[in-house]
């Protein structure tokens, strides 16, 4: 687990993303479409996208990245004791959606680094250490409940 220093560095850092989520979120997801293209096909309603042009000024593609920014951000908050959050999550991502881990460690590699670049100051090498660790401890307990589900 983390420490209470190291979970008071993620959410300090989360609470600086908080009143721009919907320009992290849509910043997320076009990069992780991409860097891995693959991931984009798991959504029908962005097949459509060919470009970064059309990624920008989609608004499906902004709602969508705050819908899981938002959904992170309600997990974080839980410091760890997230089970409540996660099961749903896990099923349908597990069930539904079929999003495997590696995909999750993709997104969360991509968060770091855009946290990184947009809040420089309040993302220094401590914090970016703690958030790595928490998102690590969140892809670890995904990929439980996805054993559990057996996918
Ligand atoms: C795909 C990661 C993640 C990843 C999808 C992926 C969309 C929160 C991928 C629709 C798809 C496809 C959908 C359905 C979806 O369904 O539980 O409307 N995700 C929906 O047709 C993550 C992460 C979080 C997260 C949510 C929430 C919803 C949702 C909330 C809506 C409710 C529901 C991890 C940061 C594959 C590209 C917190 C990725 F690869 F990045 F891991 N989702 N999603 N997602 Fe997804």
């Amino acid at each position: 687990g983390l420490t209470d220093q190291e979970w008071q560095k993620v959410l300090d850092t989360w609470g600086k993303v908080e009143p721009d989520l919907p320009a992290h979120g849509q910043e997320v997801i076009i990069r992780l479409f991409q860097n891995h293209p693959e991931t984009q096909d798991k959504f029908d309603k962005f097949k459509n996208l060919k470009s970064v042009d059309e990624m920008r000024n989609s608004e499906e593609i902004k709602k969508h990245g705050t819908t899981v920014l938002t959904a992170l951000g309600k997990i974080l908050k839980q410091k760890g004791n997230h089970e409540a959050e996660l099961k749903p999550l896990a099923q349908s991502h597990a069930n539904k959606h079929k999003i495997p881990v590696k995909y999750l460690e993709f997104i969360c590699e991509i968060i770091v680094g855009v946290m990184a670049e947009h809040q420089a100051a309040a993302f220094g090498p401590d914090s970016q250490a703690a958030m790595r660790k928490a998102l690590e401890l969140f892809r670890n307990d995904m990929a439980s409940k996805y054993k559990e589900l057996g996918f």
